[in-house]
């Protein structure tokens, strides 16, 4: 992917989208939002299922570290599978934050009705899926879910009391 990332990622041609753990398991859920891309006319350059550990989600969000939603988005996205795809087309990174909609469900179902967040969002940190904001914010998230090594790099937390007794 070196080479990938390196001359698609930073021209506004592919960008990550991720259907998160409120939705990733609904089959229906997500094959819609293949049928929105696809028709969109973005390509599906990888797909990859993963339940992030709680390191893992703290890494991803670690811009929104001070926030008082941190605690709840981190525990929400290592609840279960996340769907990540590598989407490439014209002026993707745009174009699939506008299929997405606004941050809060709420508000996507005010403003944008036909966004993908108003029509499966729930509400707070559930709302169904996640853009990359800018072309860097891509370059280096696509690394996140696509480059092995820099998934390996996350490092893990300790295992808990809980999960080390016997
Ligand atoms: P974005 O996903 O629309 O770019 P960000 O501000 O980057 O929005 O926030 C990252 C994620 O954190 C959101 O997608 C949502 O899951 C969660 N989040 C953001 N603001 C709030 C909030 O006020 N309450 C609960 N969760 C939030």
């Amino acid at each position: 992917y070196d080479d990938f990332l390196m001359q698609r990622a930073d021209d506004a041609h592919c960008t990550l989208a991720l259907v998160k753990p409120d939705v990733a398991q609904d089959e229906q859920a997500v094959a819609t939002i293949i049928g929105r891309i696809t028709a969109r006319g973005y390509t599906i350059k990888d797909r990859v299922e993963i339940t992030l550990s709680r390191a893992q989600a703290s890494a991803f969000y670690a811009e929104h570290s001070d926030r008082p939603f941190f605690e709840g988005l981190v525990a929400f996205m290592s609840s279960g599978p996340t769907v990540a795809l590598l989407l490439e087309g014209d002026d993707v990174v745009r174009g699939w934050r506008m299929m997405v909609g606004p941050t809060s469900p709420a508000t996507a179902r005010q403003q944008m009705p036909q966004s993908i967040r108003a029509l499966l969002g729930d509400d707070g940190p559930r709302n169904a899926v996640h853009g990359s904001d800018s072309a860097e914010s891509a370059q280096r998230e696509l690394g996140f879910f696509f480059h092995p090594r820099i998934q390996a790099e996350v490092e893990e937390e300790p295992p808990t009391p809980a999960e080390t007794a016997v």
